[in-house]
């Protein structure tokens, strides 16, 4: 006999220490969300007594050592022998009960096992005390350390009312967060008031003296209540309340206001359904029929007219569905399980309130036309966004040409194509600085917004869409694809001017990549150049020089018995004199030629290029795996 019990007490333990080794399969996790999931565990055992009849009243006490208390008037908890020979009320706290909300296979349902969760809550907890009054006496039963047995069932005293408590205090070294949250306790314990009517939930912080009495009779129209904005309501609350096909429950409440934020509440078997499933979808679908087939039939839509959309039904819809389905039915999807799968849910919920709500219209005719009137007006809002929307891009299209001449562009004052140079230069501001510090006799300045168009697999239609691509190749003035004839480019030198970074090493990827496929006699010829912009500034009173590449500054630096150093992060930290002088100053620039031959080999030439940044390449290369110039290139070349 012993020996078996000490055989069982041994599983037991191991049991318990599963859940304390991986709370988060038990739990969820074991921050504050998983610390109050314990409390959301004992008051579902709780509230299943009450809903099965038994009391109607639920306490709720955080006290001021860490710890919480719930306390039910129901039946009590079972505190006779169990076949094990322990109290029944024993095996509740210290038995694991198979199908863990978050473990495999199992989920959760109010109404479902007495017990389920009290054992995991203890396993995780540094004490916990359970009381049990019944049959006029209270019983205690203390627990420590996860579920060690400090004091079997005793007899505390007598009493004349019946009930549970149980009062714990979390493992500290299992939970990053202890402290309980009593605006969050709260708000939770309404919903469970709202969703149960006619139970009362007291709940008492002892840390504060703050307190909360929450009972409402009706509970889904007083939750409607206190979900109401601003908005004003256009009728009073529907509220169809009934049994659905399949044995499926069904309790819905629904107001529209004149504000255009859609909230859908759905619960099932009293369990949020934040992720929705059939229910929702159902009752969404059975619900635009409904409206869509009453505006039909009192010709408030004609013939011609299109359906109304659900996004316009439900534009200023506020409502929650309960159902409630049987546990062989039940069925739920998605990592959380909180996506009802029940396949019988959407016929029993869509008939309901097709059927319902078709009645509801048609008894209550001024709240129909003024539903109605507000989806209408939702309705013509979007259709008239979408003409709107239409309508400029249409626009776009007719004033593209005049765009392109008058355009972003600052040409240079004189016409010389054997002279004159094209900057391509990324970014508004280093545009205006370049406009700015240029010599605008033979140098004109196209600014460049953001990312480029990749062309890679684009035809020309595509590109010449694109209104970046289409301005550069306008201005260069020499057609693009196969029209294209370098002789009647207006510049002698295209020259890219970007930040040092990343972003900017990937524009003139995308450019290279644009003139490679529509303008290749471009590089053919030479014509195509990457300004090469200082990196570093290194300067002691007057004297200074510009640093192109990390070699170069240390060179540099020997000249300097002491130095300021400034890191140029972009174009745009120059101003006009020092982009002039640094980068685009023919006597003192640096350009690389982009030639032809250079795509072979276009990336590593490419990075060597940039100047010796082997981080920038790597960071590149990381950022943009997909992107595989060296292989693309040299395939079209072969
Ligand atoms: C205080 C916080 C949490 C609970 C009860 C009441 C009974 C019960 C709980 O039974 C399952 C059922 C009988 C063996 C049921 C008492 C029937 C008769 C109960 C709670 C299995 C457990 N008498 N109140 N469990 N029994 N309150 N509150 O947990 O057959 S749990």
């Amino acid at each position: 006999m012993s020996h078996s019990y000490n055989e069982q007490s041994i599983q037991i333990l191991e049991g318990l220490d599963a859940v304390r080794k991986r709370p988060g399969m038990y739990i969820g996790s074991t921050d504050s969300r998983g610390l109050h999931h314990m409390v959301w565990e004992i008051m579902d055992n709780a509230i299943d007594e009450a809903l099965n009849g038994f009391g109607k009243e639920i306490n709720l006490v955080i006290y001021k050592d860490g710890s919480i208390s719930i306390q039910d008037f129901g039946r009590g908890m079972p505190v006779g022998k169990h076949s094990s020979n322990k109290s029944t009320l024993e095996v509740i706290f210290t038995v694991l009960h198979a199908g863990g909300k978050f473990g495999e296979g199992g989920y959760k349902t109010s109404g479902g096992l007495h017990g389920v969760g009290a054992s995991v809550v203890n396993a995780l907890c540094e004490y916990l005390i359970a009381t049990v009054d019944y049959n006029g006496q209270q019983y205690e039963m203390e627990f420590k350390d996860g579920g060690q047995v400090v004091s079997k069932l005793k007899k505390i005293k007598k009493v004349s009312t019946t009930g549970s408590m149980v009062r714990f205090k979390p493992n500290e070294t299992i939970f990053t967060e202890t402290e309980f949250n009593y605006n969050l306790i709260v708000e939770h314990v309404r919903e469970s008031a709202f969703l149960l009517s006619g139970i009362r939930f007291n709940v008492l912080d002892e840390r504060t003296g703050k307190s909360e009495s929450l009972y409402y009779e009706d509970g889904l129209i007083a939750f409607l209540k206190f979900l109401e904005k601003k908005a004003k309501p256009l009728h009073e609350p529907i509220h169809f309340k009934g049994m659905g096909s399949d044995g499926i429950e069904i309790d819905f409440v629904a107001q529209f206001d004149d504000g255009y934020t859609e909230s859908t509440y759905s619960y099932v078997n009293l369990v949020k359904t934040i992720d929705g499933g059939t229910h929702e979808s159902a009752f969404k679908s059975a619900l635009t029929k409904s409206i869509n087939d009453f505006a039909r039939k009192n010709n408030i839509l004609k013939e011609k007219d299109k359906n109304f959309e659900g996004i316009d039904v439900r534009e200023g819809l506020t409502s929650i569905l309960l159902v409630s389905i049987p546990e062989n039915l039940l069925q739920f999807e998605g990592q959380t399980k909180s996506k009802l799968g029940t396949p019988e849910a959407r016929g029993a919920v869509e008939s309901f309130i097709l059927e319902h709500m078709t009645y509801y219209l048609e008894e209550n005719r001024s709240a129909a036309n003024a539903i109605i009137a507000k989806i209408q007006q939702s309705a013509d809002v979007r259709l008239q966004a979408r003409k709107a929307r239409e309508n400029a891009r249409n626009k776009n299209k007719n004033a593209k040409e005049e765009r392109l001449l008058s355009g972003k562009l600052s040409p240079a004052q004189r016409r010389n194509p054997k002279k004159n140079e094209l900057y391509l230069v990324e970014g508004d501001s280093a545009g205006g600085s370049a406009k700015q510090g240029r010599d605008s006799k033979f140098q004109a300045i196209l600014p460049l917004r953001g990312k480029v168009l990749n062309t890679e697999r684009l035809k020309l239609a595509d590109v010449l869409k694109n209104e970046e691509l289409s301005t550069i190749a306008y201005t260069i003035g020499a057609g693009v694809g196969d029209d294209f004839v370098v002789e009647d480019s207006q510049y002698d030198k295209i020259i890219l001017m970007t930040d040092a970074d990343t972003d900017g090493a990937h524009i003139q990827v995308l450019l290279l990549t644009f003139f490679y496929r529509f303008m290749r006699p471009l590089l053919e010829a030479g014509k195509v150049y990457i300004a090469l912009p200082p990196l570093y500034k290194i300067y002691s009173g007057k004297k200074f020089d510009y640093a192109y590449s990390e070699e170069e500054l240390e060179t540099l630096k020997e000249n300097y018995s002491s130095f300021n150093l400034q890191r140029y992060k972009g174009l745009g930290e120059m101003n006009a004199d020092q982009l002039w002088d640094t980068t685009m100053s023919p006597e003192s620039r640096t350009l690389i030629r982009v030639t032809i031959d250079d795509f072979e080999v276009a990336d590593r030439r490419f990075f060597e290029l940039m100047g010796n940044q082997p981080n920038l390449r790597r960071e590149w290369i990381e950022e943009n795996v997909s992107f595989t110039l060296e292989d693309e290139f040299s395939e079209e070349l072969t």
